[in-house]
C-alpha cells in the first residue's frame, strides 16, 4: 500500500501529466536512504554488490540538483544518482557471483510483485519514460559497454534497452567505437532505433512506447525542457517471446560489461557475465522522470501538460 500511496501522491502533481500513470518511479522528496536500503518505496534495490547497502550506491539529490524540467516537478521530485565501483558484483540468489559485470540497477517491480505489475504495466500499449544525465565527477569509460535502462523477461533478453559505450566484443577489441558516446535505444534484436550524443550538461528525456500484443516499439526523445517528439516510426519487435514470457522487470542503473580477457580460455572469454577485465573505477549516472503511463485515454505525455499522439 505504501507503494500505491506514493503513486497517488505523485499523481497528485497532476496537471503536469495528462494520461494515466500506472507506475510512478519518480523519487519523491521524502524518499529516504532507509527506504532505499529496505527496498521500500518505488524501487526494488536488490541488483547491486552484496557487501554494501543501497545507499552506498545511490545518491538522493534532494535540492542539490534539479530533476528533468520536463514534468515541472522541481521541489516535488529529486534526482537520483546510481553508481558502481569494484564492490558492484551482484550475486543472484543461489547462483555464482557475476564477476564479469559491475552493476547497480533499480527495478520498478518491487517486492516480487512482478505478476501484478506486469499485468498493468505490460498490457495494451504502455509508455516507459526515463530521463538520464551524466555525472561529470564520475564519468563512464567508453572502452566498455553499458546497459542503462531496459525491460528484461526471464530469458535474459531485453524487450528494448538504452545502451552507451563500445559494444562488448569477443575476442576483445580495445578500439573505442565511433558511436560510443551516443545513447542508443535498441530493439529486442539489438538494432539501434534511435541514437543521440550523450552531451554532459543535458537531461536526455526518453519515452518508449510498447504495444505488448502486436510487438511494436516507438521512440520519443527531447533534451531538457523541450517537449518530447517522436523520433522513429512504428518499429516491429517480433523477436520478443509471446505473452508472459515476453514480459519482465523495468530496470534503470549502470550495468558495465567487461572487456574479454585474452588470458582467459575461449569459453571464459565468451562468458561475459562471469569473466573479463574490469578496472573497478567508481562511475555514475543520474536519473529522474522514471514512470510508466498507459495511452488508453489517448496519447503520450510530452511535457508541461501537453500530449502527443502515440506513434502509429
Ligand atoms: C511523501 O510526501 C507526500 C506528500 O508530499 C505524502 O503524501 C506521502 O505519503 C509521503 N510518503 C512517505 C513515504 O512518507
Ligand atoms: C543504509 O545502509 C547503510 C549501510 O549499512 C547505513 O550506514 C545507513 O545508515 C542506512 N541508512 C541510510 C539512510 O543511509
Ligand atoms: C544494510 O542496512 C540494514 C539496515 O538499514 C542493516 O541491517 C544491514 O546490515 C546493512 N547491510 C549491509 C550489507 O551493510
Ligand atoms: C576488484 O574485484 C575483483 C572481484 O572481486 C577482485 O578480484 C579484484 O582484486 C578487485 N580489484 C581491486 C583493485 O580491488
Ligand atoms: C501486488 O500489489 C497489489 C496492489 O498493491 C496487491 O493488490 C497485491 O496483493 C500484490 N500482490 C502480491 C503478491 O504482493
Ligand atoms: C491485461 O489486462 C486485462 C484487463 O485487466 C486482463 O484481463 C488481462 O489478463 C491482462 N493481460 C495480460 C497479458 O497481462
Ligand atoms: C578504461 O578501460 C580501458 C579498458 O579496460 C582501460 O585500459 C582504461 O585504463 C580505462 N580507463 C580508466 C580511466 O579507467
Ligand atoms: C574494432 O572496433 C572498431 C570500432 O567498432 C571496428 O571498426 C573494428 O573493425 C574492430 N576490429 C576488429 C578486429 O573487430
Ligand atoms: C494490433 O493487432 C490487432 C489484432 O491483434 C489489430 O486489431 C490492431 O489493429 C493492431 N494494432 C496496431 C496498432 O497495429
Ligand atoms: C526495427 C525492427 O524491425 N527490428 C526487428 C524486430 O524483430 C524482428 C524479428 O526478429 C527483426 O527482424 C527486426 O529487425
Amino acid at each position: 500500500m505504501q507503494f500505491f500511496s506514493g503513486i497517488l501522491a505523485l499523481a497528485g502533481i497532476g496537471s503536469a501529466l495528462a494520461t494515466p500513470v500506472i507506475y510512478d518511479g519518480r523519487a519523491s522528496m521524502n524518499l529516504t536512504g532507509d527506504m532505499l536500503n529496505a527496498s521500500e518505496g518505488p524501487y526494488l534495490t536488490v541488483v547491486k554488490g552484496s557487501t554494501e547497502n543501497a545507499t552506498y550506491y545511490a545518491t538522493l539529490y534532494e535540492d542539490k540538483m534539479a530533476p528533468t524540467p520536463l514534468w515541472r516537478n522541481v521541489g516535488l521530485e529529486q534526482a537520483i544518482g546510481i553508481s558502481i565501483d569494484n564492490t558492484s558484483v551482484f550475486i543472484p540468489g543461489g547462483s555464482s557471483p557475476q564477476y564479469g559485470f559491475r552493476r547497480t540497477d533499480f527495478i520498478a517491480q518491487v517486492d516480487n510483485n512482478h505478476t501484478y505489475l506486469d499485468t498493468i504495466m505490460e498490457n495494451g500499449t504502455t509508455v516507459f519514460h526515463v530521463s538520464i544525465h551524466a555525472d561529470g565527477r564520475l564519468p563512464l569509460n567508453y572502452t566498455h559497454e553499458y546497459q542503462i535502462v531496459w525491460i528484461e523477461p526471464d530469458d535474459g533478453s531485453h524487450v528494448w534497452d538504452i545502451q552507451v559505450g563500445t559494444p562488448f566484443s569477443d575476442p576483445t577489441n580495445r578500439t573505442v567505437d565511433p558511436t560510443a558516446h551516443n545513447l542508443k535505444v535498441r530493439d529486442h534484436a539489438l538494432n539501434v532505433l534511435f541514437e543521440v550524443p550523450f552531451t554532459a550538461e543535458d537531461w536526455h528525456n526518453f519515452a518508449v512506447q510498447v504495444d505488448w500484443a502486436n510487438k511494436t516499439l516507438g521512440v520519443f526523445y527531447s533534451a531538457n525542457s523541450e517537449d518530447l517528439k517522436a523520433v522513429t516510426g512504428l518499429c516491429d519487435n517480433d523477436s520478443v517471446p509471446s505473452d508472459a514470457a515476453g514480459e519482465g522487470d523495468y530496470h534503470f542503473g549502470v550495468l558495465k560489461l567487461p572487456l574479454a580477457n585474452p588470458a582467459d580460455t575461449p569459453a571464459e572469454q565468451a562468458d561475459v557475465v562471469h569473466y573479463g577485465i574490469q578496472e573497478g573505477d567508481k562511475e555514475a549516472l543520474i536519473y529522474s522522470g522514471f514512470f510508466v503511463e498507459s495511452i488508453l485515454s489517448g496519447g503520450v505525455s510530452a511535457g508541461h501538460g501537453g500530449v502527443v499522439q502515440a506513434i502509429s
